[in-house]
This record gives structure tokens, sequence and C-alpha cells, in this order.
């Protein structure tokens, strides 16, 4: 089968997420194209013979103020779905990707080169920016239109019910790890370096942007640092780094926290860590969470969207009202203050990632995409020997 992937190449969850869903489609004998105006971050490792990278270019002129990238991607779609001759399209977050398939699949139904699209939706494509009334119409529109739709939580499902007019079913198909990349390695003399006094590490990874709650995490660790000696390392980039850098300044506590930036070896860095705060607004899954149980850390969260789906409270970590500051220091300094408890918080986290291993959710996205290719085959009225599908529904019994 040969699928293309459309998601934003950047730190992003999203990207994230759908470079591991490729690389782990390439792995197991999957064609994989992605469609992206840049090489995703967690391509660059390494080279994958099964794996396709298509650059979206959208050329500028002194006409645009904002050159038009959907169009530069429709266009892009279609000649990558006619030229490499792919069987389905998996679009990451809905904006402007689900519009852009639309538009694309209108152009090859001329010529009966069409194929089904599935859209997956990731978070703020629902909870922020797609709900925007800017947006609305168009992204209603293009869900609707997919051939499926996939939440990455049970919350971010009842989410697009409760924001958008949907009328197909929304298939919850969770985010996942791969523990062979993100577990426990030995990193002591790193951990030696940063805290050289025997410190506890938190450790807090966004985008700096205003729905990670930035600076609740250096509250709390200015409250925790009072009670246990100890560490922050803050991964990341993004609009409000500078200003979470003054405050760190101005509460002086700036000598005890590093800033690292984008960081794509996460795990090495995972590996040192104690613990894990974020304490976002909304937060569908928390996909950086997750990869930080599977190398061992427990969590301090908000109890925000899809967060009690992984963060099992009083187990893996602890849960908290958004903007409970006190709440998340106290807990924070319950777990981190007895070295039994804190061992057992983290056997816990790794437990709970292993249930996110990809080797569980991988099959979930391959039954999905032979049931749409199936369906859209004989909803064209097609025979059904082109894709791969055959061997895989014998194999899987669809
Ligand atoms: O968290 C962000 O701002 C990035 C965003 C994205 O779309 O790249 O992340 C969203 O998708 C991730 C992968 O599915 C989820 O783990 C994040 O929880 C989700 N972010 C939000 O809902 C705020």
């Amino acid at each position: 089968m040969k699928i293309g992937i459309v998601c934003y190449p950047t730190f992003g969850g999203s990207g994230v997420l759908a470079t591991e869903l490729g690389l782990a489609l390439s792995d197991k004998g999957y064609e994989v194209h992605f469609i992206t105006y840049e090489q995703p971050v967690r391509l660059t490792q390494s080279f994958h013979p099964n794996i396709y990278f298509h650059e979206v270019k959208v050329p500028t002129y002194p006409l645009f103020d904002f050159p038009p990238y959907e169009t530069a991607l429709a266009s892009a779609m279609v000649n990558v779905i006619v030229n490499q001759k792919l069987d389905i399209l998996h679009l990451h977050y809905a904006i402007p990707h689900a519009s852009a398939a639309y538009f694309a699949r209108q152009i090859l139904k001329k010529t009966g080169n069409d194929i089904p699209f599935i859209t997956t939706l990731h978070g703020t494509d629902i909870t922020l920016v797609g709900r925007d009334t800017t947006y609305a119409p168009v992204v209603t529109f293009s869900i609707n239109e997919s051939d499926a739709i996939t939440a990455v939580s049970d919350s971010l499902k009842e989410e697009t019910y409760k924001w958008f007019n949907i009328e197909k079913d929304i298939h919850v198909i969770p985010n996942f790890v791969d523990v062979k990349r993100f577990h426990q390695s030995d990193k002591n003399h790193f951990k030696q370096m940063l805290a050289p006094d025997g410190e506890r590490i938190l450790v807090h990874v966004s985008n700096f942007r205003s729905v990670k709650r930035v600076p609740d995490v250096i509250k709390i660790f200015d409250k925790v640092k009072k009670v246990i000696p100890s560490k922050l390392l803050m991964i990341g980039d993004g609009p409000e780094r500078q200003m979470v850098e003054d405050m760190a300044r101005t509460l002086g506590i700036y000598n005890d926290i590093r800033f690292l930036g984008k960081q794509e070896q996460i795990s090495e860095i995972l590996s040192i860590a104690d613990l894990f705060i974020l304490p976002s607004e909304t937060e569908s899954f928390g996909l950086s969470a997750l990869e930080a149980m599977a190398c061992n850390v427990p969590l301090i969260s908000t109890n925000a969207g899809g967060l009690p789906e992984i963060n099992i409270h009083g187990k893996t970590g602890f849960l908290s009202d958004v903007g409970d500051v006190d709440s998340m220091a106290e807990n924070a300094i319950f777990i981190l203050s007895d070295a039994d408890r804190l061992h057992h918080f983290k056997k816990a986290a790794i437990a709970q990632a292993r249930k996110f291993e990809k080797q569980h959710i991988i099959p979930q996205y391959e039954k999905l995409y032979c049931q749409v290719i199936t369906d859209y085959n004989i909803a064209k009225n097609k025979c059904l020997t082109g894709p791969s599908c055959d061997k895989f529904a014998t194999e899987t019994h669809i």
C-alpha cells in the first residue's frame, strides 16, 4: 500500500506523531510519501528506503501578502497522488490539510484518479484555531468530506462533536510511543553535570505557547525548590520563552533552570528526569508527556482535555485543576520527597506508557486504511485489484 502523509513538519505534537507513524509504517513495508513544506523534524535522523519526502514550494510574488500555501499543497497532492500512484492520503491536523485534500480530490475526480483521505484531529485544530469563526465553516465541511475521521483521545472526539456539526463517526486512535527509542538510558554523567549535588530534576517540554501555561511551570518549580533541592530543564521554544526567562530571573531561580531550546534527542534528556510538568490549559492528549512516561518519568499535569486518559491520578502522577499551581507543587513535593514513592511512580509511569506502545496502535491505522480504501473503491464501483489491501484483509480478517 502507498500512503501519503500530510503534516506540519515542526516540533509540534501532530507533526511528530505523523512522522512516527510514517516511520512505523515504512518499517512494516508500506511505501510512505510525506507531503509538506519542510523535511519533518524526526525524519532527519536517519535514511529510510521506503520513505519519500515531497516538498511543497510556495512561490512568492509581490502581490501576495499571504502566499497561498493551501493552493500549493493541493497541487502537490494532485501531483504526488498521480505520479506515485498513492492509495490513500492521511492528513494530520485539519487546517488547511483537509480542505486542500478536498480540493485535490475534486481535481482528481475529473480523471478518475481520486483516492480516499483520512483526517486525524490533533487538538488545537479543534479546540483553539478550528472553532474560530474565521475557519469553522471550512473546517466543518472538510472534516465531513473526509472518508474517515480519527481523534487522538476520547476527550478530543467529544470536543469535536461539541463544537462542529460532524455527521460521521469519529474513531479514537490514541497517540503512541516507540519504547525502543523512548526508554531510560544511562546518562549519569549528564545528570552529574546538571545536578552535581544529587538534586531532583524536573522537565517541561513544549512550544512555549500560552495554551501550555509555561509561567505555571516556573511558579511550580519555585515552590518545589523551596522544599526540595532541584533543577528544572525547559525544552522547546516559542512566543513565551523570553517572558518566562525574565520571570525566572525576577524570582531569583534562573541559575537553577536550563533553557535548552529545541532538542532532537529528547529521550536522552528525559533519561535523567524525575518529574515531568505539564500545566496546560487544554491538551487533547499530551504526546510529550507520554514520551516522558516511557522514559520512567511520572507526570504532574492539569486535568484538561485528554490528560486524564494518560495520567492516572495518584499512580502515574497527579492531576490538578488548570492554574492550581499550589496543588501541582504539593503533588510534586509529595512524589519527590520519598525515594521509594518516587520509584513506585516511575514504575507506574512506564507501565502506563507501555499500553500506548506503537505495536498496539499502528494496526488500528492499518485496519482503518484498508477499510476506507475498500469502501471507497466499492463506492466508485471499481474492482479491488489495485492496492495491496487484499493481502492485509486476509491477514487481519477484515
Ligand atoms: O500542543 C501543541 O500546541 C501542538 C499540537 C500540534 O498539533 O502539533 O499538539 C496537539 O497534538 C498532539 C499530538 O496529537 C497532542 O499530543 C497535543 O496534546 C495537542 N495539543 C493540544 O491539544 C494543545
